[in-house]
């Protein structure tokens, strides 16, 4: 099949498929009328906007925001689903963004607008934008598996080669990741965070206090650690307010929208010859950026126990729950519990390294992981 005949399969089972701004878009979610109405948005000057091409960490992100700006008020999260704190610009309630208008400051969206179609005051640097992204080939994984879940994208029942082959000439619903990310990057002197997946991943602490400077937040170490724990995979993963689950666009059978959640899943995707010719486009697409670089992976952690390189390694105290780590796959070597109550499971160990050196403990609601300087890492209760 050439191209063009998969793209004309592709759009045949988008429900409402549209171009708008020689984009394509779902209709169903993404409405004409709407879309035509955001450019005279009135955004406000506390407003945060997250923009991102689909798949990128939107809904982390969004989590960690929406948690900053209330005072890490994990209770007050907990109550409201995240679509309800973090409104997508595109989608709004009842399809009026009118009823935006309602809603008390400070306001939070969500968009996978490419920044010359935003509104003309976020343009004009009227609020505050935090751009996050994610390296193409997981975010063409994680797009293939929404596609396949979505009903309102069809349930994408082709291979992965021929979502690739779609995704690659940015003929997939929302344009070109090439042209969305460069879209944004080429705005440096406006008021935008720019944040990588990838590095939230190595270290998510890093990454969070630079959120909460850009928002103007003073974070203690304790709300950190909350921030820390609450956002982590896990903790999101069976948060049912923030995992989307209930989204009955979603064919259940076919996955989750929080999937794995790793760096580097492309390569259980790309064949050889998948991704020669991917990263000879990228190369082709980006290499004129120099400063924007993406990791394709996420190199291999420091280890706790050098020694025991490739061993599942368990590290136990007396009353403590046992940690360990393991680094059969890149994201595996970051820190899990044996207990069943394991949402420290994603701290990730650069972070607490950093706090560890500082004589400082990671702890989640009822757990403190403490060191001292003899011995092994543990849990104390
Ligand atoms: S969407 O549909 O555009 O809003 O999707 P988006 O939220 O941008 O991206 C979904 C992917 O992000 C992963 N995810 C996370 N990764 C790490 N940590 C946390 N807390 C987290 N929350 C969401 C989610 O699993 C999707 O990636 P994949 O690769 O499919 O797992």
């Amino acid at each position: 099949m050439t191209l063009n005949e998969k793209y004309e399969c592709y759009v045949k089972e988008i429900e409402e498929a549209h171009i708008w701004q020689g984009i394509l878009y779902p209709g169903f979610l993404f409405k004409p009328e709407v879309l035509n109405d955001i450019q005279s948005f009135k955004v406000r000057k506390d407003d945060i906007f997250i923009a991102t091409f689909p798949k990128s960490g939107t809904t982390w992100t969004a989590e960690i925001v929406s948690l900053i700006k209330s005072e890490v008020n994990i209770p007050f999260v907990k109550s409201l689903d995240i679509s309800e704190r973090v409104i997508h610009l595109e989608t709004p309630p009842n399809r009026s963004l009118k009823l935006l208008e309602d809603l008390g400051s400070p306001r939070i969206f969500g968009t996978h607008l490419p920044f010359h179609l935003l509104p003309d005051s976020i343009k004009k640097g009227d609020c505050k934008v935090i751009y996050v992204m994610r390296n193409p080939k997981d975010v063409a994984v994680s797009f293939y598996h929404h596609h396949r879940m979505a009903k309102d994208l069809g349930n994408f029942s082709g291979s992965f080669k021929d979502f690739l082959a779609l995704f690659s000439a940015g003929k997939t619903v929302c344009g070109s990741w090439f042209d969305h990310v460069i879209g944004y990057w080429e705005q440096t002197e406006k008021n935008i965070l720019f944040l990588k997946y990838e590095d939230m991943k190595k270290n998510f602490r890093e990454n969070i206090e630079k959120i909460a400077d850009f928002l103007g937040a003073d974070l203690s170490d304790e709300q950190i650690f909350k921030v820390l724990n609450h956002c982590s995979f896990e903790s999101m993963q069976k948060n049912e307010k923030a995992n989307r689950d209930w989204i009955p666009i979603f064919d259940k059978s076919k996955g989750n929208f929080m999937r794995k959640g790793i760096v580097g899943d492309w390569k259980n995707y790309f064949d050889q010859q998948d991704n020669q010719a991917f990263m000879s486009l990228y190369h082709a697409k980006m290499g004129q950026y120099t400063n924007l670089k993406f990791e394709f992976e996420i190199p291999l952690q420091p280890r706790l126990l050098p020694n025991q390189p490739n061993k599942k390694t368990n590290f136990s105290a007396k009353n403590s729950t046992p940690l360990s780590i393991t680094n059969s796959s890149p994201q595996e070597n970051e820190y899990s519990s044996s207990s069943t109550d394991n949402a420290f499971n994603s701290i990730n160990y650069e972070s607490s390294i950093k706090f560890i050196n500082n004589n400082v403990f990671a702890y989640h609601e009822r757990s403190l992981l403490s060191t001292s300087p003899t011995s092994p890492l543990f849990i104390v209760r």
